[in-house]
């Protein structure tokens, strides 16, 4: 099993702005308001594409970003909603909040969606804003920003693709030509003694996960050789590639080679004699190969009815080695049914976390003096700071309302703020009114 993880930035589109307007018809000196409500900015959703395998296509788009919505209209229309954003992901996929390392959604089954970063809702037009005491507002708010964080995805994957063989006929070269693994290589048996997994990428899209295991001797069924510990591993991957030394390396026979390592596959478990096998005919760079394959080939066609692919590479100078990934992919894309992920189950079960930024502190605020000047910090407040369209004798009216209902005048009188004193609230900066006969 292994972990491929990446980290990417979403953002949810922003709402719209809500506009003011007011109507103007032929006989109706005073329209009253219209300016309509902004869009809905777009969602960021992921959904579930068992297409996907891996998540090698997020290694080079990190950044999803939806759409914002649209202005508010005249005439009281409403501005469009923006689409939403569809993320692919693989099966398996767990999102993980960066900053808060809480599991923000778990995806297993095919087409399943979930929001990762909301669209912000449209900002409200001035219609919205009217009443009896002030039936014509110059007011409107902007569209609320959409939600943004980073997340860590990470799948958890089982082999695609085994390299199966004796020991130094190149597994692991050919695992690092393929991928970003880097495997231990050497030219004595037994360098690699646990699995080593890596992601190949086809080069036209597609990808699949790739184990190079460790090599096998005669025998490998019984235990020998830490056998059973490597072959159950073997049992593991949907399709082998069977690495042959065709220079016949200390005086070696590439057929008897490739006929030994089947028989104790199928020893350990007959099943994998039925495995899919592609052969990697490898060393082709070495003098003596071309011969020896020509009888490799013919000796296999007499032992077997099966038809077994026999493809020449070089791992060394990669001769070979993109045919040998189309065929593997080609291969795994024919195979019926999909993998197996074993530990979806036990993952179902997890417990998913949602946190909402939003509902915290919501009438909190804190004070603190810089020389002269009061700072105010509220999450509230300077939101809606943000949301307001502070252009406007009423957008201000209503700021000093809410100012007020949260008891933040009440607070900066008694730490002595009077008529005259700066006060800073985020950006927006402003002097404290005393006794104010705006409210
Ligand atoms: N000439 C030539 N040498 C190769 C080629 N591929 C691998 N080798 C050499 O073969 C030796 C063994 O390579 P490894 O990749 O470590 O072999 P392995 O199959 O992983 O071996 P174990 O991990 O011990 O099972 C190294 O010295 C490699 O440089 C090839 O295509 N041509
Ligand atoms: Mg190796």
């Amino acid at each position: 099993m292994f972990v491929d993880k990446t980290k990417i930035y979403v953002k949810g589109g922003d709402g719209g702005d809500g506009i003011v307007s007011f109507r103007r018809e032929k006989y109706v000196p005073m329209g009253g308001p219209a300016g309509g409500d902004g869009g809905r900015g777009g969602n960021v959703i992921f959904r579930v594409d068992e297409g996907l395998r891996t998540l090698v296509d997020f290694r080079y788009q990190k950044h999803f970003k939806a759409p914002r919505g649209d202005k508010g209209r005249n005439k009281s229309q409403h501005g469009a909603n923006a689409e939403d954003m569809i993320v692919r992901v693989p099966p398996g996929t767990v999102v993980v909040d960066d900053d808060t390392q809480e599991i923000i959604a778990d995806l297993t089954r095919q087409g399943q969606e979930v929001i990762i970063a909301k669209g912000g809702r449209g900002g409200r037009g001035n219609i919205r804003f009217a009443t009896a005491a002030n039936p014509a507002p110059e007011l409107a708010e902007h569209g609320e920003e959409g939600e943004e964080r980073w997340v860590v995805l990470e799948l958890k994957v089982m082999a695609d693709v085994g390299l199966v063989g004796f020991p130094s006929v190149g597994k692991s070269t050919l695992l690092s030509v393929v991928s970003s693994a880097k495997p231990k290589i050497g030219a004595y048996h037994f360098t690699t003694i646990t699995p080593n997994l890596g992601v190949v990428e086809v080069g036209d899209g597609r990808s699949f996960v790739m184990a190079d295991l460790p090599g096998l001797i005669e025998g490998a069924h019984t235990g020998i050789g830490l056998g059973h510990e490597f072959l159950r591993h073997v049992e593991r991957t949907r399709i082998i590639v069977h690495v042959v030394d065709m220079a016949g390396t200390e005086g070696r026979d590439p057929f008897e080679d490739w006929v030994k390592i089947n028989e104790e596959l199928e020893l350990y478990n007959e099943k994998l004699a039925e495995r899919p096998q592609i052969v990697a005919a490898n060393k082709m760079d070495m003098p003596e190969a071309e011969e020896q394959l020509a009888i490799f080939k013919e000796k296999v066609r007499d032992k077997t009815s099966r038809d077994i692919d026999v493809v020449p590479i070089s791992s060394l100078t990669k001769m070979g080695v993109q045919e040998l990934l189309y065929k593997a992919m080609d291969m795994l894309e024919q195979l019926p049914e999909a993998p197996e992920v074993e530990e979806v189950a036990e993952v179902e079960e997890r417990k998913i976390y949602r946190f909402d930024k939003k509902a915290q502190s919501q009438s909190e605020f804190t004070i603190r003096r810089e020389n002269e000047m009061f700072v105010v910090e509220s999450e509230a407040i300077e939101g809606m700071l943000k949301r307001l369209q502070m252009n406007s004798h009423d957008a201000i009216l209503k700021f000093a309302r809410t100012l007020r209902k949260m008891g933040v005048d009440e607070e900066l009188r008694k730490r002595g703020a009077t008529d005259g004193t700066i006060i800073r609230i985020g950006e927006f900066e402003f002097e404290f009114v005393e006794g104010s006969s705006y409210y």
